[in-house]
Order: C-alpha cells, then sequence, then structure tokens
C-alpha cells in the first residue's frame, strides 16, 4: 500500500483550501474561478483536453479565452485551443449554423434566438464533445459563462442539454457618469470612462467592467449622465468615445451614450432644436452619421428631456414623440434605438394643492402619446412613479402604454437605499415590480410588457443605473456587486427567483461552503426588508433628505417644497391621499383590478397604505396594528435586525478570506449605527407630530 498517497491528497486538499482564502479585494466582483475543493479530482477526470472555436471573431476570441482562464483557475487544468474539431474530447464554441457543419445531430429547430446559447454534450465513437452552441457570437459567450458558472459552483457539466433565450432585446446598463470623472448618484468612487472632461487614457477597467456586464448578459451600456453634457457629441469627443467602443466590443457590449436635446443649439450652432425643424433634424442625421462611422455597432441614445431642468420639446409646444422621432429617424437605418426617459415631471408642484401630485406625471404626460412614437423608439420606464424609493407601486404607466415599445429602468447604484453603506439587496424589490400583474386585457405581469410579449412589440427590455467607479470593489461594498449581478440575471430571465440569484451570487463569490452559502443568501435575502423597516414605513417613501444627498433621516425635507415627494403628516394622520373617491386620482391611473386592490382601506396592502391614502395615526392596520404603532414597532425591529447581520456575519469568520471579511464586517457594523439614528429619528419626529407614546415606552427615551 502506498502510504504516500492519502497523505499527499489530504496536503493537496489543505493547501486547495488555504488558496481559496487568499486575501481577495473584490475586484473580480463574481468571476472569480476560485479553486474547487472536494470532488475536483473525479469533475477533472470529466474536463476535456483542449477547446476549438469553429471561428474567429472578437466575441469568440473572449470566450476562448474565458473558457481557458475560467478551467485554469477552478479546476488546475489548462485547455489546448485547437483550430480544428478532432477526434478528442473537446468544448467546441460556435454559433447553431457553425456547429451544425460538424455535427449532424444538432437540430437546427430549436428557438436559438439571437444572444440565445445552448450546452449540449455529445458522444461520438468513445469521444465526448461540450458544445456551446450561440443564437449568434454574443450567445456563444454568454454560453461559456454560464459553462463555467455552473462548475464554478460545484455543479456537474456532464451531461448538458440546457438552452437558454434571453427575456428581451434591450439588457443595457447605464451610468452617470460626468466628463469630469465625477459620478452622479455614484458610490464607487470616481468615473471609469472619464477624467478632466476627457475619456481616461488607460480603459482597462472598461474592459474589465464589459466583461464582468456580459458574464450577466448585459448587452449595451451608456456611458454618461443622462443629465448629458452636450459636449458628448463635439468631434473631438467621437474618437475618444471610439476607444471605449473597442474596449467593450470583445466582450458583446456596446456602447450608448445619453444626448441632451438641446445639443443642435449647444454644439450644433443651430439657433433652434424644435424637433420639428428640419434643419435641427438635419443636424441630427449628420451628427448620428458621424457617430456610426466611427463606431459601426453603436448602440444607441438615452434622452432625459423637460425634466429636472432638462431642455426638452416643450419649449417650442412639441411633445416627447416628435422629440424622440426625429432622433430616432436619424439611428434608424444605422440600426440604432432611442431610449426615451419617461421621467417628466413638475419639481416646483404646489404644496398646497391636495390635488396635486408627482406620481401622476408620466401617465399624464405620455398616455396620450401612445401609438405616436417610431419603432425603435423605446420609452423608459423608472419602476415606480415616484424615484427609486425603498417601496413604490409598480409605475401605472407599464399598464398604460399598449403601442409603445417599453423598458424598467432599475437602479442598481442604491441613490436611495442605503448608498452602499447599508446592505439592501434589491432583487425581491425589483421581482415585486416584475410580477405586478397590471391586469390590462388578462394577465398582464409587468415583466411581460416590457419583454414586449404582452403587445408583442419589436423591442423592449430593461435598463439599469450601475455606476460603478474606480474603487476595486466596484460599487464600494463588496456585497453590493449582487444587485449587478441580480440585475443581470433578470434581465436575462426576470422568472428566476431572488433566493436562485442570491445563492447563486454567493457560491460564485464567496464559495461554496454550505454554511457560507446559507449565511450570505440569507442576509442578503433579508436585507431589503431591514433596510425598509428603519427607513420608510407602510409606503411612505425613504424618509431621508429629498433635497439632499438622499442618504441620512430626514422626514421633514419631504413636505413643504414642491418636489412632490409628500408624505402629508400632520397631528392627526399621515399618508397620501392617491384615491379616485377623495383624492388625486391617481389610482384611477390603473385598470379596474388593480384600481379595487388600491383604491379602499380594506384591500389596500399594509406596504403600500401611506403611498395611497391618508390615515389616523390610530387606523388599525390588518397586522391589527395602529399606524403609528407599527412605525415605532419596525423602526425598533429594523434596528435590531440590522445589529443581528453583524452576528450573522460573525459566524462565517474563517470560512471566507480575512480581507473582504473584514471590510463587510467594518460596513455591518457602521450600519448597524446608523440604523440606530434612522430609528431614532423617524420614531421621535412621529411622535413629536402624533403626540402619540409608544405603548413600549421606548420612543423618547433615546436608548
Ligand atoms: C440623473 C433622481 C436623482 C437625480 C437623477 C434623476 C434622474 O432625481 O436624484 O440625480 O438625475 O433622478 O433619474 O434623472
Amino acid at each position: 500500500m502506498n502510504l504516500l498517497g492519502p497523505t499527499v491528497v489530504v496536503l493537496a486538499v489543505v493547501l486547495a483550501g488555504a488558496s481559496s482564502l487568499r486575501a481577495e479585494t473584490g475586484a473580480e466582483g463574481w468571476l472569480r474561478y476560485a479553486p474547487i475543493v472536494g470532488g475536483a479530482v473525479s469533475r477533472r477526470g470529466t474536463i476535456p483536453d483542449a477547446v476549438i472555436s469553429l471561428r474567429n471573431s472578437d466575441v469568440l476570441n473572449s470566450a476562448k479565452g474565458e473558457l481557458i482562464r475560467g478551467i485554469a483557475s477552478t479546476l488546475g487544468k489548462r485547455l489546448r485551443a485547437e483550430q480544428n474539431v478532432s477526434a478528442e474530447n473537446a468544448v467546441v464554441l460556435g454559433t447553431l449554423e457553425d456547429v451544425r457543419r460538424h455535427f449532424r445531430e444538432i437540430e437546427s429547430s430549436r428557438p436559438l434566438g439571437p444572444d440565445g446559447f445552448w450546452l449540449r454534450t455529445v458522444r461520438n465513437g468513445g469521444k465526448k464533445h461540450w458544445l456551446i452552441i450561440g443564437g449568434n457570437d454574443r450567445g456563444v459567450l454568454y454560453g461559456t459563462f454560464a459553462f463555467l458558472s455552473r462548475i464554478a459552483r460545484d455543479r456537474s457539466v456532464d451531461d448538458l442539454d440546457d438552452l437558454e433565450t434571453p427575456s428581451a432585446p434591450i439588457r443595457w446598463a447605464s451610468q452617470w457618469d460626468n466628463l469630469d470623472g465625477s459620478i452622479e448618484r455614484g458610490y464607487g468612487g470616481r468615473s471609469i470612462f472619464f477624467d478632466n472632461d476627457a475619456v481616461r487614457g488607460d480603459l482597462t477597467r472598461a474592459g474589465q467592467y464589459a466583461r464582468l456586464l456580459a458574464s450577466v448578459g448585459i448587452n449595451a451600456c451608456a456611458i454618461n449622465n443622462v443629465n448629458a453634457d452636450p459636449r458628448i457629441l463635439i468631434a473631438d469627443f467621437l474618437p475618444q468615445l471610439a476607444r471605449v467602443a473597442d474596449a467593450f466590443r470583445p466582450w458583446g457590449v456596446k456602447l450608448a451614450l445619453s444626448v441632451d436635446l438641446g445639443s443642435p443649439v449647444a454644439v450644433g450652432g443651430l439657433k433652434t432644436f424644435d424637433p420639428l425643424d428640419s434643419a435641427a433634424a438635419e443636424w441630427w442625421k449628420e451628427t448620428v452619421h458621424e457617430v456610426y462611422k466611427r463606431i459601426p455597432d453603436f448602440a444607441g441614445f438615452v434622452v432625459k428631456a423637460d425634466s429636472e431642468g432638462r431642455s426638452g420639446p416643450s419649449q417650442y409646444g412639441r411633445t416627447a414623440a416628435d422629440a424622440a422621432n426625429v432622433i430616432a429617424r436619424a439611428l434608424k437605418p444605422h440600426g440604432g434605438i432611442l431610449m426615451y426617459r419617461a421621467f417628466v415631471y413638475n419639481h416646483h408642484l404646489d404644496w398646497h394643492d391636495m390635488k396635486a401630485d408627482r406620481a401622476k406625471a408620466a401617465y399624464d404626460y405620455f398616455h396620450p402619446l401612445d401609438g405616436k412614437f417610431d419603432d425603435n423608439v423605446v420609452l423608459q420606464i423608472k419602476y415606480g412613479p415616484i424615484d427609486f424609493q425603498v417601496r413604490e407601486p409598480a409605475s401605472p404607466l407599464f399598464g398604460a402604454m399598449q403601442h409603445t415599445n417599453e423598458a424598467i429602468e432599475l437602479q442598481v447604484t442604491q441613490e436611495y437605499t442605503g448608498q452602499q453603506r447599508h446592505l439592501c439587496f434589491l432583487a425581491p424589490m425589483w421581482k415585486q415590480i416584475l410580477d405586478f400583474d397590471m391586469h390590462v386585457n388578462g394577465a398582464t405581469p409587468t415583466k411581460e410588457i416590457v419583454e414586449g410579449k404582452t403587445w408583442r412589440r419589436p423591442l423592449g427590455g430593461f435598463n439599469a443605473v450601475v455606476n460603478v467607479g474606480l474603487d476595486e470593489t466596484w460599487l464600494g461594498h463588496p456585497l453590493a456587486m449582487a444587485n449587478l449581478y441580480a440585475y443581470g440575471r433578470l434581465a436575462w430571465n426576470p422568472d428566476q427567483s431572488s433566493e436562485e440569484i442570491s445563492a447563486e451570487w454567493t457560491r460564485l463569490t464567496f464559495g461554496n461552503n454550505s454554511q457560507v452559502v446559507a449565511t450570505i443568501s440569507g442576509m442578503l435575502l433579508s436585507s431589503w426588508h431591514i433596510y425598509e423597516s428603519y427607513t420608510g414605513p407602510l409606503g411612505a417613501g425613504t424618509l431621508t433628505d429629498i433635497v439632499g444627498s438622499h442618504y441620512q433621516p430626514n422626514p421633514d425635507s419631504a413636505e413643504h417644497n414642491g418636489w412632490g415627494q409628500w408624505i402629508r403628516a400632520d397631528s392627526q394622520g399621515v399618508g397620501m391621499d392617491r384615491t379616485i373617491t377623495t383624492g388625486t386620482g391617481y389610482i384611477g391611473q390603473y385598470s379596474p383590478e388593480v384600481q379595487k386592490k388600491y383604491e379602499t382601506l380594506a384591500s389596500c396592502p399594509d406596504e403600500l397604505l401611506l403611498f395611497m391614502h391618508h390615515v389616523p395615526y390610530t387606523y388599525v392596520l390588518h397586522s391589527g396594528k395602529t399606524v403609528i404603532q407599527h412605525i415605532y414597532d419596525s423602526h425598533y425591529d429594523g434596528g435590531a435586525e440590522a445589529a443581528g447581520l453583524v452576528r450573522q456575519w460573525e459566524w462565517i469568520r474563517g470560512k471566507i478570506d480575512d480581507q473582504r471579511y473584514e471590510e463587510v464586517l467594518n460596513k455591518l457594523k457602521y450600519q448597524a449605527g446608523e440604523a440606530i439614528v434612522w430609528r431614532d429619528t423617524v420614531a421621535n419626529w412621529f411622535f413629536q407630530k402624533s403626540g402619540i407614546p409608544d405603548a413600549k415606552g421606548r420612543v423618547g427615551r433615546m436608548s
């Protein structure tokens, strides 16, 4: 018996375990390909010796490189890159067309649309091939990432027949980066794209970002702020932007830009930017033509107009459809898309007017324009009718534009949800919105509307404000990357559950130890509820400083101004009356079924009560508590649960690398302290307003 054998194996396992705990910065995100410990030997036997790419292209080369890198890192095996299909075990990369030429058994009848992929194992004469088949080159890349994700999560790849098609063609990311390198609502450092009014010389991070985006199926990225600097379109900038497109291209991520509607005047030297003026239209055509000369695969533009002080068509008495179409027509011959943001509202609303309601603005403005937008225009609608609050109902506009392409706008950057200093995993919130049934002619969940399925629209999908920065962790908190991952996964397949997504992300980011997976997933899944509990109760919105940083607690700031994020709290009660019967009529913007749900107190869910109704503090919720006691209790519970997150994290000490362990621990301790500040500020504020003491005697004691 060879006594050395087991010793070597044990040593190897120990070393492999140790190496998986090496200090990590988080820069690799979920693509760290940590060595797989345990079970690796048998799996290594099933992994091929070679990778064959049936064609060459930038994207296929990325897929091949990624495969070699991923297998080497997870399984310690270096694949040989071969040109031809030979009689050996190999991974084969190609589109359906490519693969069928070599593997007759592959049917072409499977519905493999653009960007889709099919992972399929085939055996011939004792040899095995792992086919990674794409609907196009991008699909091959996505299939490669899916294949590697399985291995990294310790799932078998022995027998595969897995076909996936993305939910919608538009799966974009947006950055609110300014040309000077700052980022509006960015909490992960300065821009990876811009500095000092120019594109950065070193775009390494831009390429790495594109790799992360591609790994979750994101196919375009708008890199500059929607409060767009018109200089982005001057001729000098184009070659610089082309460099960003070059950095993105190997990963199948197309470049997009945000543009200012006033550009024909601001940088074009025209006297008008009236969308119906022929000179303005010509200017857009020529400008777009120049963009495509430099960047042939350019994705399109995002436009914020007539919003928060931006220029817009209203200056000429024109509509959003006029504005969108003039740019869309310039993009059309090149295959470009125009994303027009529905975030249009008056931020000088009259606070005294009880019928005034910011939540109604988008529907009131856009619903009459349904059917007037060109086919390459997509209306980009924020998930709720206000502005990325911790809790909002799904925007009624989703159900109101049957003849218009739609996309949902989400926010990975946690503007109102803790700004990456607090843990707040947003997938459960996004799922609630995506699954929400608008009940327009039968069952019409929001996700199917934006996918374009409900009304058979040619385009539709998703765009999220991400705002990564130069910080090594990208977003400023190692756990915040779960939101970027979740966004990509949901844009790919909105039917995936938050539980699946959080477990996947945790395995990829922190390893497959079951205690680690259970602990971190559990923390992620409870975090939105916890954050909501100590910030904004019962649908009142995040009770932060509305007019400032959107971070600290400041319920007062919601009121007495024109921004319209009012909660209408006085000595007797709280909440916006948005009913049809006595309120602003907002609820009337939904279908009759949804109206029924929200219009009466009896049927309105507690979690949105104060969004829909004004009620006395003594009103008794479905839970049996009064509104005021719920506010007190939820803030105290939320504060305690935030402290609980620290303790949960401590359970996994020594089971993940120390660097990320310590960094997250410090952030969670900070969050627990901030949660107490929130708790005391909000609870005391309501105590002073209502004069009703806390039944449990805590509020006002400042303990
Ligand atoms: C880019 C919110 C943010 C603004 C942002 C705006 C928008 O109001 O606070 O910073 O502007 O939304 O989405 O356009």
